[in-house]
């Protein structure tokens, strides 16, 4: 096999990095670029039947595609072309580390490092944590995840770093990346972000009047000038009680902050062991602001003033209160 293809494409996130390891392994193939959907999307990168495409949308033409996005295989489907006959393999795994790892275990010995790492994969690509402690573990994938993360990117420099970890991980078990000093670094980056993170939210939330329970943390950004970007699951860690956060922040065209509202919400993960009849995605429909699914969903309300954006937003938030609590 070794010849026949060129370079891998992947997405730039740890699931892609995983995927790319495995491939290199697999095909002996050393060059690695990455992409995000929309550089695949736009056609921004050649790609030949000679490449391998991982954790993408399928391209023009490619030697081998692996991924597990149900929208890809949709996008596809209006193509008019059967993902089953293009070589590689589509399946709805919870990465695409372990469609590829499946697809190569069958023709070839895999170390066994590379199933371990395709675990990390599956929960950090699909947010499958059983708990909010099992979410903050830091496990070994957690901490490349992190670093991974905690660079600014698109950039060369970021390129440079997710090649070197694509090759590390290839190489040696995900615990002995994980101690490696550039990934130790860029983790502490992250955790120092991190801190940033906790303090805003702990200036901008709060719990609308009638959440006597509070059960929803709202976090506003509304007043903020400029992007602000965050982790919301981390509204938990301060509110331990509280069943779901609603993150609502301004939208903004070219850098410029409008009065449109965007907002995105999710479950705790404390409610993920328990039965329960919440669900988030219902509220934005029947909101008619958006989608989701049962655990996350997000939705945008559009404004012409700000007087209008803060009306709506206390209309918006009242009533997603209400239908949550209709939810029982
Ligand atoms: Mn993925």
């Amino acid at each position: 096999m070794a010849g026949m293809y060129e370079k891998i494409v992947t997405h730039g996130d740890f699931d892609g990095i995983i995927s790319a390891a495995i491939c290199s392994y697999a095909l002996k193939v050393d060059k690695v670029m990455f992409a995000g959907p929309s550089t695949i999307t736009r056609s921004l990168i050649s790609i030949s039947d000679r490449d391998i495409v991982c954790d993408l949308p399928y391209p023009l033409e490619c030697g081998l595609w692996f991924d597990h996005h149900e929208g890809n295989v949709l996008d596809l489907e209006y193509r008019g072309i059967n993902s089953e006959e293009i070589p590689g393999c589509f399946s709805l795994k919870d990465s695409c580390a372990r469609v590829v790892y499946h697809y190569f275990a069958e023709s070839c010995e895999l170390p066994s490092r590379f199933l371990e790492a395709v675990e990390e994969a599956d929960r950090i690509d699909s947010f499958n944590y059983q708990s909010i402690e099992e979410w903050r573990e830091e496990t070994p994938g957690k901490i490349i995840d992190f670093s991974i993360k905690s660079q600014q990117g698109p950039s060369r420099e970021k390129d440079k770093y997710l090649r070197q970890l694509v090759e590390w991980i290839r190489d040696e078990a995900l615990t002995r990346v994980a101690t490696f000093p550039p990934v130790i670094d860029g983790f502490q980056v992250y955790k120092a972000n991190e801190t940033k993170m906790l303090k805003t939210i702990k200036e901008c939330s709060y719990f609308i009047p009638e959440d006597s329970r509070q059960e929803i943390v709202v976090i506003d950004l509304t007043k903020y000038r400029h992007r602000t970007g965050l982790t919301k699951h981390l509204a938990f860690i301060l509110n331990t009680q509280a069943l779901a956060v609603l993150e609502v922040k301004s939208m903004f065209d070219m850098g410029v902050k409008t009065n449109d509202l965007s907002l995105s919400m999710a479950l705790s993960l404390n409610l993920t062991r328990e039965e329960h009849h919440k669900d988030i995605g219902e509220i934005m429909r029947r909101l008619n602001i958006g989608d989701g699914h049962k655990g996350a969903a997000a939705g945008t309300v559009g404004c012409q003033t700000k007087a209008e954006m803060l009306k709506e937003k206390e209309r918006i938030l009242n009533k997603i209160f209400r239908l949550w609590a209709e939810q029982g």
